[in-house]
């Protein structure tokens, strides 16, 4: 497709790419931009990246895209704010705030260059807005409440337009009583592609929305007044057992953008069986010479950090924050320390008085032991109504014992027709189990 001739071209006076190139190396070392368009000059355009043509949609694991129409070259959304009846994972539900029947919201996905008008329509009983978090758009549709603009009155429709004049990974979040409606879940990502990539596009591009949820068993709302003691851990607004699988065919290069709007947390996320790259930060694309190796990635509240890698060990590798209390679903404060404490006797007297009591991990729920998705508050009295058991995973050897920000990447040799990962084999002498007596004698060890 070819691009409309443009003002902005012209000031230009080579390629776009190269225009764009070099503002993004301005911006990375923190000069001045080098364009001579300020934000609200609205400059384009640049026909409306196509998805499928000009870019290879991003996979949002359990979530959605928000669908787009082109009018007169512009890129049209619409996002409806409204009450959502959320499922965290089958057994845990609330009454949540999201967008289009969804928590998260959709991800919006848009092409460098493209000019998009986005419709919000307020379905709330309050006042909301919406901020497009890390975009470089004019001060008048920056979305801060009593700031930039007066918030959107239940039942009002605002329209928010701008050029789309960068990439990477960004995200939408209310910014009107931005404690109560971030924690009722109004948050979704805005991935924006390179309009001319000058590296080659991964094969699977997923990306993750973090965040943090107070939610106390047996409630089915959000307590926005939570400031420390959070107890649902998501990605993209689920739990494990819930989070979708990443899948990828051995050899292929991987990108896992991940975007944190947390209230009050930083999320160590760390993926195993492979060491990655950091390849971009909502600040920018950081150059080649500039990339770090890690296994680790630090995302802090408020940013989003990608990673690529290649995806060359087979297997299932779990991916997760290494905050351990973060893998813990409705931990509450109060358990007591029962390390080192003989279980027995203790057991047998409470399950006397207090039968469910003696539901403790080993002995879980039938429901989540026969795997079959249930409303805990539908019959099974061993956890309080809508609420799950921590440890609630099921994997190949039994339980996993993480919920919360937990997935696992599915790398494989093959994948099905229809791209699914079929259980992993291990390869004879790959598996650790138990060892036999007579290596251990071989090998001088005494157990
Ligand atoms: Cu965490």
């Amino acid at each position: 497709m070819q691009p409309h001739a443009t003002r902005r071209s012209f000031l230009a006076g080579s390629s776009l790419a190269a225009a764009a190139g070099a503002w993004r190396a301005g911006s990375m070392a923190g000069a001045p931009r080098a364009t001579t368009l300020r934000a609200w000059e609205s400059s384009t355009s640049l026909a409306p990246g196509v998805p499928g043509v000009d870019y290879a949609p991003v996979i949002t694991p359990n979530g959605t895209t928000l669908p787009h129409r082109v009018v007169g070259g512009v890129k049209v959304f619409h996002l409806i704010a409204e009450d959502v009846l959320h499922e965290f994972a089958p057994g845990m539900q609330a009454h949540c705030w999201g967008y289009n029947g969804r928590v998260h919201g959709p991800t919006i996905e848009a092409v460098e260059g493209d000019l998009v008008r986005i419709y919000v329509t307020n379905r709330l009983p309050v006042p909301t807005t919406l901020h497009w978090h890390g975009l470089l758009i004019p001060n008048g549709m920056d979305g801060v409440g009593g700031l930039t603009q007066r918030p959107l009155q239940p039942g009002e429709t605002f329209r928010y337009e701008f050029e789309v004049r960068q990439y990477g990974t960004y995200m939408y979040h209310s910014h009107h009583d931005e404690m109560t409606q971030m924690a009722m879940g109004m948050m979704g990502l805005f991935v924006i592609h390179p309009r001319h990539p000058n590296e080659p596009e991964p094969d699977r591009d997923y990306a993750i929305l973090l965040s943090e949820w107070k939610l106390e068993p047996g409630t089915r709302r959000p307590d926005p007044n939570e400031m420390v003691d959070f107890n649902v851990l998501t990605f993209n607004a689920k739990i494990a057992p819930a989070t979708q699988a990443l899948v990828a065919r051995t050899g292929e290069r991987v990108r896992i953008r991940i975007g944190n709007l947390s209230a009050m947390d930083h999320h160590p996320i760390h993926l195993h069986g492979h060491s990655f790259l950091v390849t971009e930060t909502d600040g920018g694309v950081i150059p080649a010479a500039g990339r770090w190796p890690e296994v680790s990635l630090l995302v802090p509240t408020g940013s989003t950090r990608t990673l690529e890698f290649v995806a060359d060990n087979p297997g299932d590798w779990a991916l997760h924050c290494h905050m351990t209390h973060h893998l813990m679903t409705q931990m509450g404060h109060d358990v007591p320390n029962l390390i080192g404490v003989e279980h027995s006797l203790f057991d047998e007297k409470i399950g006397a008085v207090v039968p469910e009591f003696t539901n403790v991990p080993g002995d879980m729920p039938r429901d989540v032991v026969s795997d079959t998705p249930t409303d805990q508050a539908g019959g099974d009295d061993s956890v309080p109504a809508n609420s799950l058991p921590m440890i609630s995973t099921r994997g190949p050897f039994g339980y996993v014992t993480m919920s919360g920000m937990f997935t696992v990447l599915k790398v494989r040799d093959q994948l099905s027709s229809t791209g699914e990962a079929e259980p992993y084999v291990h390869p004879p002498g790959t598996l650790a189990d138990r060892a036999s007596a007579e290596q251990m004698r071989a090998d001088g060890i005494d157990a």
